[in-house]
């Protein structure tokens, strides 16, 4: 069964997501996602000039073989383009395949390890009684586990509130930075943010009493120290999980939070490699690993490093947000369900023109994703629909600290 084309598809239905297809001589056709936020044009011409013709005439159902001869056969290697790239490529081969033997990709991974996954959403609120009363309405729904977000109010600045850039995405508003006001990015204060970190924290804590998991994501915003000393002031509220307290790859920066505290670690989603991980893993620095499988080179490598992470008591906790499409959250789904060691899946609401584009046969229904059996992936891409929604580029936000400097993002 040979490659006879590989094409990419830019739709933006709500959002941008680069689609790669692949065509066998045979007429199976396989889907994957290649989304970077803000990156997609990027990713679209490592694809469409320096890989495509590169891939024709292959063998797809050599999966690991063809994703060695991407990765290290050609020389440049990593990298959050190219990673985003080779994944699009590894979830269109593993739709191929499981389409090839009529079965869903997770029997292909080892069959299933549990019978659904628990899901956690985004929360945001611009108070902490707004924050709470959006954590009751999806209680309501019967989620039990939440990443909540809030705005921070500037003790010394009547009436000015310290935004987080990504916060809206949850509730449906993008507020990516356009040209139009890429002059006035959002202003920062770790200090006042950590101080109502707290706050937030143990209003949420006493609110809900110990019934729900309580996820803060902090997008790499603090030093090491000041890491170290949020997690151990939040000890006492129990987290779920800390989510990026720091910037990736800094294993110095996670043993001294290891060193002050035993509020649960969660890093991964800016993670290309396994090298950037395995350190973390081995030395028990993190306690979750939130990859995102669309930057992390695909199903392939990420069933390896869920392998290397079950060692040593890490568990699969993957990125999972609304920029990258349906096929990602697919793909991360079938693993999630064939790994021993899930932990649990980020998850987001769908809005009817993804659902136009995506035809996806995961759901999600009171806490928790199932899957209906279908062959591959099991994404049906409607690519009339597709068409229907033209590329609308847009830049992510940014932060600057109070003096104008740029901050973390
Ligand atoms: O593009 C950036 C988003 O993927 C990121 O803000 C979402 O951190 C995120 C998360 O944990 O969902
Ligand atoms: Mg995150």
């Amino acid at each position: 069964m040979l490659i006879e084309s590989m094409e990419t598809i830019l739709t933006c239905p709500g959002r941008n997501y680069l689609i790669v297809k692949i065509t066998t001589d045979d007429g199976i056709v396989g889907y994957g996602d290649a989304t970077l936020n803000g990156r997609e044009m990027s990713v679209k011409a490592v694809l469409d000039h320096h890989l495509a013709k590169y891939l024709t005439g292959m063998d797809a159902e050599r999966i690991t073989d063809i994703w060695e001869l991407i990765y290290r056969g050609t020389y440049w290697r990593g990298g959050p383009v190219f990673m985003t790239a080779l994944a699009g490529i590894d979830m269109a081969l593993w739709d191929i395949k499981g389409k090839r033997y009529q079965a869903p990709v997770y029997q292909l991974l080892g069959g299933r390890c549990r019978d659904r996954l628990r899901a956690y959403f985004h929360v945001h609120g611009h108070t902490k009684e707004a924050l709470a009363e959006r954590i009751r309405q999806r209680m309501d729904d019967g989620c039990t586990c939440f990443r909540y977000s809030f705005d921070t109010r500037d003790s010394r600045e009547e009436g000015l509130y310290f935004k987080q850039p990504h916060q809206d995405i949850s509730l449906g508003k993008r507020i990516e930075v356009t040209e139009g006001n890429i002059g006035r990015p959002e202003i920062w204060d770790t200090e006042a943010y950590c101080h109502d970190l707290i706050d937030v924290t143990a209003y949420l804590r006493n609110t809900f009493g110990h019934d729900i998991g309580l996820i803060h994501d902090s997008h790499e915003r603090f030093t090491p120290i000041q890491a170290a000393a949020a997690a151990r002031q939040l000890e006492p509220y129990g987290l779920y999980f800390l989510e990026d307290p720091i910037e990736p790859v800094n294993v110095q920066g996670l043993e001294l939070i290891r060193g002050h505290s035993v509020t649960p670690i969660a890093m991964g989603e800016l993670y290309n490699s396994m090298k950037d991980c395995l350190i973390p893993i081995e030395k028990n620095l993190i306690d979750y690993l939130r990859l995102d499988i669309s930057h992390y080179g695909g199903i392939t490598p990420s069933m390896k490093t869920a392998a290397a992470a079950d060692n040593h008591g890490v568990k699969i906790a993957f990125h999972g947000p609304s920029d990258i499409s349906p096929l990602a959250h697919a793909a991360l789904a079938h693993v999630d369900f064939a790994i021993p060691n899930f932990g649990i899946q980020e998850w987001v609401d769908h809005n009817q023109e993804l659902d136009q584009v995506f035809h996806t046969n995961i759901q999600y229904e009171s806490g928790y994703i199932t899957i209906k059996d279908r062959p591959g992936l099991g994404v049906e891409v409607d690519e009339s629909a597709a068409k229907e929604y033209a590329y609308n580029p847009k830049f992510l936000p940014t932060i600057r600290d109070r003096e104008g400097a740029v901050h973390n993002w």
